[in-house]
């Protein structure tokens, strides 16, 4: 008697109906799993199986269950019914494709690599409230990317502190001033005083340059204390609320996307935790994955890597990443990416941070083009002359790059960028 039917969630060649989700995945079977086994039981434990055969399984059953219809070396495709997921519920649909699948012993590594969307799953979320036209509408910004940078060192700085290192940062040309990752409101520097002395510097660096100038304020908390958090930033006339969505969770950011639209906050995504289940190409879920997920729950932008910062993260990463959050429509690339239709969604845009400088801001660009959120933080504190040279000399870095001429070109009418290059050059930080 058989004690198992993974074979059963197993048809080479089917051909998905346009309403079924696509997964991607890399999978590693276990020894003496075959491949078609080894697919067979991910589609059946993130869909409807269980380990054994059963008693009682009606045939209505069989409409629910996923199938693995496409197996190329160690990559396999799934599909999965409309039906088996919740309208609207992203966190519902983890608990599937990015469930209990990573930890079958009958698979040595899985990897989810991406999924195709459909409409019909699409039409249930909102997407960004903004996208990037209402985030540059907004700004005040065309044509160059919006810059940004986090105070440094990353957490230590009382709020008074803070909001000088901020002022001169908007000072020197920069839109944003961003919190660290790790700083909420801590004993030396709470949140209501750094949102009140933010706002009243903001409001300075807005009248001295007639620019627009903006704050990524860090809310992450428990859910009820980051709603409160994010109405106090509305109430200060703030555009923006950040949030560690990946600590987080995929739930509060749900729950936080739709207060902060309401309270017309734009959401600036931070990644941290991200490394521990994106960084092995075997195993775990990819950032192509987080980035769509983070869309489709509506954050306006997440941090997309540098390639050539201090963090890990290739080129062709960055590069499909940004394709997932900036564009309409992307289309399948080898086994990194899916089609993707994304309707009426609004964008988002990519974030590139991490071990940045004036003289990497031009590999940068060459990667993303003008479309990003570049954060430089490290790389105009420590410049010799201060954060507002060094927030000056890499606004010079981004000119250079739109007139196409070298830095060290730039540099000979360009004093903080000369002096940036001195010290760094082209440096890329491991
Ligand atoms: C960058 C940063 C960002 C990282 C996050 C930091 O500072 O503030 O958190 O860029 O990584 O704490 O390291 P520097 P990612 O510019 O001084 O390096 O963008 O890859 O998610
Ligand atoms: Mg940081």
């Amino acid at each position: 008697m058989a004690i198992d039917w993974y074979m059963d969630f197993v048809e080479i060649g089917y051909k998905p109906a346009g309403d079924e989700l696509i997964c991607l995945y890399y999978f590693e079977p276990a020894e003496g799993i075959s491949k078609e086994e080894a697919v067979g039981r991910v589609a059946s434990e993130s869909s409807t199986g269980t380990w054994t055969t059963l008693f009682t399984l009606p045939p209505r059953m069989k409409d629910l269950q996923a199938t693995a219809f496409e197996i190329d070396g160690n990559f396999a495709k799934i599909a999965y019914p409309l039906a088996l997921w919740e309208e609207g519920n992203a966190v519902q649909l983890m608990s599937g494709i990015a469930g209990n699948i990573f930890g079958m012993k009958a698979l040595t590594n899985l990897r989810l690599v991406d999924v195709t969307l459909p409409p019909a799953y699409l039409q249930h979320f909102k997407g960004p409230h903004f996208g990037n036209d209402g985030i540059r509408d907004m700004m005040k910004v065309r044509g160059r990317p919006l810059t940004g940078a986090v105070p440094k060192p990353k957490i230590g700085f009382t709020a008074k502190e803070h909001a000088e290192v901020g002022y001169e940062t908007w000072m020197g040309g920069f839109d944003f001033v961003k919190d660290d990752e790790n700083l909420t409101s801590t004993s030396f520097n709470r949140f209501d005083e750094r949102v009140r002395l933010m706002t009243k510097m903001r409001n300075k660096a807005e009248q001295e340059t007639g620019e627009r100038k903006s704050a990524f304020i860090n809310i992450t908390a428990d859910t009820e204390t980051m709603k409160k958090r994010a109405q106090q930033l509305a109430d200060a006339g703030w555009n923006y609320a950040m949030i560690d969505v990946v600590v987080a969770g995929t739930a509060s950011v749900m729950t936080m996307r739709d207060y902060c639209s309401d309270l017309g906050l734009a959401i600036h995504a931070h990644r941290a935790m991200h490394a521990a289940f994106d960084r092995s190409p075997k195993h775990g879920i990819t950032m192509q994955f987080l980035a769509k997920l983070m869309r489709l729950v509506g954050v306006s932008q997440i941090h997309s890597g540098t390639a050539v910062g201090k963090l890990v993260g290739t080129k062709q990463e960055a590069t499909l990443i940004a394709d997932v959050l900036r564009e309409q429509k992307t289309k399948g690339f080898g086994t990194m990416l899916l089609d993707q239709d994304w309707g009426r969604i609004k964008n988002a845009f990519p974030v590139s941070s991490g071990g940045l400088h004036p003289g990497l801001v031009p590999d940068v660009l060459d990667i993303y083009g003008p479309d990003l959120v570049l954060l430089v933080s490290g790389g105009i504190h420590g410049h010799p002359k201060g954060t507002r040279a060094g927030a000056e000399a890499t606004m010079q870095a981004i000119e250079a790059w739109q007139e196409g001429v070298s830095l060290e070109e730039k540099a000979k009418s360009a004093q903080a960028l000369a002096q940036a290059l001195e010290k760094w050059g082209h440096h890329k930080p491991v």
